[in-house]
């Protein structure tokens, strides 16, 4: 097998991605680009904000089969608008053919997504750019120590918020945020449930226009738990319906998995480290039952 690879180019996806890298075992965000990646394939540039995942590029070698792109956190919606301009202009003038042309991906985690560039992507989306965008939400400033973020989900510790309440503020609701730009297309996915974030890939690469592809990232590292269990922990919070998974396309929004019976949330907090004040030394039965009730006030405006 060693024999027959003669380039970076002949290696399947699968092994590209994560080998060599720096990540840690059971990224959960690296589980779902795994399998985004296999779908949307190298005829992509990948314009990839600063943040764990621009790990896996070690200059000057990149896993993307395509094209690569770092930028600064607030700016990769700008750098795929550069892209497919560039893109465009080659098509006009000839210069590539139309089956060379490439889809401008943004990939970036929730610090940029919900916070530094949130509004170079408002502005993206208004000008209608064409692009994909893939959020990896791991809840926090994962590569520079797990620091709170738009993401962050009440009660949640993290470097810059401990103490027995964790973080009191709420997680950014980034899905409502692009729906209410009526774009093409927006979903939530998990690696935990490939089937449903494929066809939802499919759906995204059937559509032009501004597109999200929001992925929670169970994150052993931020979350502290252990690696083997971030398939465990990503299906809990989906049963639980903390991560609500649904897709905007048309002006409607569909829930795609509609936990019933939904597990109670303290099933998925207890499992993470980043929630045990909760459990003790002694059981925070006020904050449970907040969290609790803004999951059930959730559901029951599900129809
Ligand atoms: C404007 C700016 N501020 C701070 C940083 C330092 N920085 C690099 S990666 C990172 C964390 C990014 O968090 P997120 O987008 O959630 O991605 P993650 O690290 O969790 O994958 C920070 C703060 C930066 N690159 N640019
Ligand atoms: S810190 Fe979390 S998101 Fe970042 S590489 Fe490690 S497991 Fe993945
Ligand atoms: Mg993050």
């Amino acid at each position: 097998m060693t024999a027959m690879i003669r380039s970076m180019k002949d290696l399947p996806s699968m092994h590209l991605l994560g080998a060599g890298t720096a990540m840690c075992a059971g990224c959960g965000g690296l589980e779902a680009i795994h399998q985004i990646y296999d779908l949307i394939g190298g005829k992509t540039v990948f314009v990839n904000a600063a943040g764990c995942m621009t790990l896996l590029s070690t200059y000057p070698f990149t896993p993307f089969r395509g094209g690569w792109i770092y930028t600064s956190m607030a700016s990769a919606p700008a750098g795929a608008q550069g892209v497919r301009d560039a893109l465009d202009i080659l098509l006009r003038k000839q210069r590539i053919a139309r089956d060379e042309d490439m889809t401008a991906v943004v990939l970036a985690g929730d610090g940029a997504s919900f916070g530094m560039g949130l509004s170079a992507t408002s502005a993206a989306i208004e000008r209608g750019l064409d692009f994909l965008y893939l959020c990896y939400d791991n809840e926090g400033y994962g590569n520079t120590g797990q620091q709170t973020s738009g993401a962050t989900p009440h009660a949640a510790c993290t470097s810059t918020d401990s103490g027995e309440r964790g973080y009191r503020g709420w997680k950014k609701d980034l899905f409502a945020i692009w729906a209410a730009h009526r774009p093409a297309y927006a979903a939530t996915v998990i690696g935990a449930d490939p089937v449903d974030l494929a066809k939802k890939i499919e759906r995204a690469l059937s559509l032009k226009g501004p597109r999200l592809i929001h992925a929670l990232a169970p994150c052993p590292t931020g979350w502290d738990f252990e690696p083997q269990d971030a398939i465990e922990i990503g299906r809990l919070a989906i049963r639980s319906g903390m991560f609500p998974l649904k897709e905007y396309v048309g002006g409607a929004v569909v829930h795609t998995r509609v936990p019933h019976p939904r597990v109670p949330v303290e099933d998925y907090l207890r499992r993470q480290g980043r929630f045990a004040h909760l459990f003790a030394p002694r059981r925070n039965d006020r904050l449970l039952a907040e969290i609790q009730a803004q999951v059930d006030a959730y559901w029951r405006g599900v129809a």
